[in-house]
């Protein structure tokens, strides 16, 4: 296993209800270690480009718009097999379906509204990652 890297997002229903520090323990507590980190507000042209992969589908829309609700808070977490394991740790994405313990299991409100978003391959971490950090900002 390799040490990677992938791009985390804290989203407007979990910043809102203050639960970013509880978030971030559930990451540090799994080995995954914060090396970059701002909270900014998305705008929707921002959520929509960021989101591009699914503009086709029909939650879209709704998407965008909740993505820029409230501030998030953008992280890249880095560790052993991070990508995966950031993925095991948020769970499912409908709630309902995530494992006990897990972020989505233990915070989300519902689909849509469903606290973390975590890159789901090497090739989107790197893409992901660039969209939001500069090299300059991470620092390992
Ligand atoms: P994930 O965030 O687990 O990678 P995804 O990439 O399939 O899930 O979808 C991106 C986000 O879109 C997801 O976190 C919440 C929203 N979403 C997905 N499926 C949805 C649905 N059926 N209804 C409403 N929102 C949905
Ligand atoms: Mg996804």
């Amino acid at each position: 296993m390799a040490v990677e890297r992938t791009l985390s997002i804290i989203k407007p229903d979990a910043t809102k209800r203050n639960l970013t520090g509880k978030i971030v323990s559930k990451f540090e507590d799994a080995g995954l270690r914060v090396v970059a980190s701002k909270r900014i507000h998305l705008s929707p042209a921002q959520a929509g480009a960021f989101y591009a992969e699914h503009k086709e589908r029909p939650f879209y829309g709704e998407l965008v718009e909740f993505m820029g609700s409230e501030p998030v808070v953008v992280q890249v977490l880095e560790g052993e097999n991070a990508i995966a394991k950031n993925r095991e740790v948020m769970g499912a994405t409908d709630p309902a379906q995530a494992d006990a313990g897990t972020i989505r299991k233990d915070f989300a409100l519902s689909k849509g509204e469903n606290s973390v978003h975590g890159s789901d391959s090497p090739e989107s971490a790197a893409r992901e990652i660039a969209f939001f950090f500069s090299g300059l900002e991470l620092v390992g």
